[in-house]
């Protein structure tokens, strides 16, 4: 440990950490705007300089670790006239736009100009004027707006590994864009959305499908059903000041309603039903010789990147659709039978923590299977927050409600798809039953639980041990792909049997499209809301959910039918 002094109050850190770190444990907010927990820092902004006593030099806090015997001066007439000269500065070269800015209200710029109270920017206004891309379907660049603080580009670089955006051009000129020109959808870009989750301004943000919905909500002829994904319930209750973590799932159904939606669905339903074609999939994969390990499919950023960097691992995925999908072309042909209604007349809409989400609905390989688009449109959990403050809403005053039926129930292992790992566990849950024909004694599995970028673990079933690994953040995929291509290329056995991938560090609770704040003291009470989802239900395996029973007797047969085929099920191009 370190023995320092905060503005000569004496304390002790453990040796490494940086004067941001040791300030914010002693109830110090030292001002930065391109600092982020998540990143490794670079000191770009400049906000965060500080004093040491005796010397002059003013070290930037977010970057310098402390040393034994300093004292620390982290705020004073002249620090606090160096930062306001560096948000005018910052000012100068940004649109005055806040009014019609999808930050408004949560930006970190504007928190800034009216911390240090700035009423008129002293120094000439120069704005790049640089166009908009609206190339993808998931996300808007503005380079208008963009401060150069450099958490896009480092969060696609090293969070994510993919390299869509860069630094272009030095100095004052310096931008982030995409590499060599390039449209956003022309470059690596997988769509999730972890830039604009990160963006302090309004440079980078989920584009807007709010009017979709609405509008199909105020058309007579249209019958609109939405489903919630599991990570939205444990995070939206954040952006009307409840912490992250709680679960607002029977809010939520009654704050659809109250927005004129006609049915409200869930897709931890579809999670049910994914894990029984996918369970059987893998069963029958693992019992007859099929391509191991089988790769989870359901992540729409990482079946991007896989078909742009390794499509020789294409025979490694599972067909199997992402739940959102299945609950689509359910919603479209199940439910649109028993109400008798001709599909044309559905709307399918879908709240995810997601950007990505957006991209998926549009694939063309298989996700039009009720004969229309399985899935109109989806917002992300920031949208639907905005579309319930703008239709004056008093989320946290409403019922808890219920989801319609029949495709609403869910049970644990649906819900669990909202946190890493939870997928595999959702998976071997089922998986255990149908090799053995009995329920796991423990239900849970928490050998594949936790935080670690990658972890394998070896479960027992039958006498047959199944080594699974999962992997969050796409940065942590590269060397668990690895690792199998080289057994492989050696004539070895495959290193594991199945594999869960989910492109966001956390999974979905952490999706490019959930409340902003992310960070992991927010991904861990997130994932804890969701464990806590799962011990609430009565059932919390798959193929025990009746209404998934139902659906097979009456309508697919059974798993991986070829009517389940035909619906369920996708394909991946290279
Ligand atoms: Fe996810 Fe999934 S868990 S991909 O992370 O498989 O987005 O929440 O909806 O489809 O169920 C996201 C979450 C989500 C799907 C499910
Ligand atoms: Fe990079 Fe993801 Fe943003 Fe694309 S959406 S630029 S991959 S962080």
């Amino acid at each position: 440990t370190v023995n320092i002094k905060m503005n000569g109050l004496p304390m002790e850190v453990p040796a490494g950490t940086t004067i941001l770190a040791a300030a914010k444990k002693a109830g110090i907010t030292i001002p930065a705007l391109c600092a982020h927990p998540d990143l490794e820092p670079w000191g770009a902004c400049g906000l965060c300089v500080v004093k040491v006593e005796g010397s002059p030099k003013l070290p930037r806090a977010c970057a310098t670790a402390v040393i034994e015997g300093q004292n620390y001066i982290t705020h004073d007439p002249e620090l606090n006239q160096v930062r306001r000269t560096t948000v005018e500065m910052m000012l100068a070269n940004h649109p005055n736009e806040c009014l019609t800015c999808g930050r408004s209200g949560s930006c970190e710029l504007q928190t800034m100009a009216a911390n240090f109270g700035i009423r008129e920017v002293p120094f000439e206004q120069v704005v790049p004027d640089i166009p908009k891309d609206e190339s993808t379907p998931s996300i808007v660049l503005d380079p208008r707006k963009c401060i150069k603080c450099g958490r896009c580009v480092l969060v696609c670089q090293q969070l994510q590994d993919v390299w869509a955006l860069e630094f272009q051009d030095r100095g004052d000129n310096t931008q982030m864009l995409p590499a060599a020109g390039v449209q956003l959808n022309d470059s690596p870009c997988i769509k999730c959305g972890q830039c604009s989750a990160h963006c302090p301004v309004g440079a980078i943000y989920e584009r807007d499908d709010t009017k979709s919905l609405l509008n199909a909500i105020r058309d007579p002829e249209m019958h609109v059903a939405v489903q919630i994904a599991p990570a939205v319930r444990v995070a939206l209750g954040e952006a009307f000041g409840l912490e992250p973590g709680e679960i607002t799932t029977g809010k939520i159904y009654a704050a659809l309603r109250r927005l004129g939606v006609d049915a409200v669905f869930d897709t931890n339903f579809a999670a049910d039903l994914t894990i029984m074609e996918e369970g059987t999939e893998f069963v029958e994969r693992l019992t007859t010789g099929g391509e191991l390990p089988l790769i989870t499919s359901c992540c729409p950023s990482w079946v991007d990147y896989m078909e742009k960097y390794y499509d020789d691992m294409i025979p490694n995925f599972s067909t199997a659709k992402s739940p959102m999908m299945m609950q689509g072309v359910l919603t479209k042909t199940y439910y649109a039978d028993q109400k008798k209604l001709g599909r044309e007349r559905i709307f399918s809409a879908a709240i995810m923590p997601c950007t990505s989400k957006k991209y998926e609905i549009t694939r063309d390989v298989n996700m039009f299977a009720s004969g229309s688009q399985d899935v109109d449109c989806v917002l992300t959990t920031r949208e639907l927050a905005r579309l319930l403050k703008q239709s004056g809403i008093d989320f946290l005053s409403l019922p808890d409600e219920e989801a319609d039926s029949p495709i609403g129930a869910y049970t644990g292992a649906g819900t669990i798809f909202g946190a890493t790992g939870g997928v595999m566990e959702a998976a071997l849950r089922t998986a255990y039953n149908l090799v053995t024909g009995e329920e796991h004694k423990g239900i849970t599995f928490e050998a594949v639980r936790g935080m670690d970028g990658i972890r394998s673990a070896e479960i027992a079933i039958n006498g047959k041990s199944i080594r699974v690994a999962i992997a969050h953040g796409i940065a942590n995929v590269r060397d668990l792909l690895e690792e199998i291509k080289q057994a492989k290329a050696e004539g070895k056995e495959p290193p594991y049997h199945f594999i869960e991938v989910m492109a966001c560090r956390g999974g979905c609770i952490a999706g490019g499209g959930q409340p902003y704040g992310t960070q992991d003291d927010v991904r861990e009470k997130r994932i804890a809301g969701i464990y806590q989802d799962d011990e609430k239900q009565t059932m919390r395996c798959s193929h025990q959910n009746p209404f998934i029973q139902e659906v097979y007797k009456n309508f697919l047969e059974k798993p991986c039918s070829k009517k389940s085929h035909d619906l369920l099920h996708t394909h991946y191009t290279s």
